[in-house]
């Protein structure tokens, strides 16, 4: 299996609970290395943006208003089959639809505080590691 990298969000409700450390040590635990990382606070432009293929849905504005509401990590995790391995550690988007054990599952409230995002697809890496890092701010750790 193909070492690969993916894009990870720990969101605005997780940060306000204080348990970044806790979902780093799930990513670590599993075979995820944090190869970057930073704290931002994201603009409606950036989070809507980020989101764009979502823009014409009715959640939209709910999901704008809460990507905004405090600060954000932005992570890119790397490891072996990292983008399928990333979303199951995160359980369903609807934490009450998630696996017990699965970040989304121990941490989130509901399907819009759902505390972490993850690519869905290689192609959604790829764009989504660029959209918030440069090359430089990636850590060869391999
Ligand atoms: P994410 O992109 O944040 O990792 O989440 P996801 O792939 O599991 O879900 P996605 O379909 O991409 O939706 C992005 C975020 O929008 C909110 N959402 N609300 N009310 C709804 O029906 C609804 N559907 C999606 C969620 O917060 C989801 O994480
Ligand atoms: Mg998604």
């Amino acid at each position: 299996m193909a070492v690969e990298r993916t894009f990870s969000i720990v969101k605005p409700d997780a940060v306000g609970k204080n348990v970044i450390g806790k979902i780093y040590s799930r990513f670590e635990e599993n075979g995820l290395r944090i190869v970057a990382a930073k704290m931002l606070q994201l603009s409606e432009e950036v989070a809507g943006g980020f989101y764009a293929e979502h823009r014409e849905r009715p959640f939209f504005p709910a999901l704008i208003e809460f990507m905004t509401s405090g600060p954000v990590l932005v992570q890119v995790l790397e490891g072996e089959n990292a983008i399928a391995k990333n979303r199951e550690l995160m359980g369903a988007t609807n934490p009450q639809e998630a696996d017990a054990g699965t970040i989304r599952a121990d941490f989130a409230e509901s399907i819009d505080a759902n505390a972490v995002h993850g690519s869905d697809s290689p192609a959604s890496a790829a764009r989504e590691i660029a959209y918030f890092f440069a090359a430089s701010e990636i850590c060869d750790r391999a």
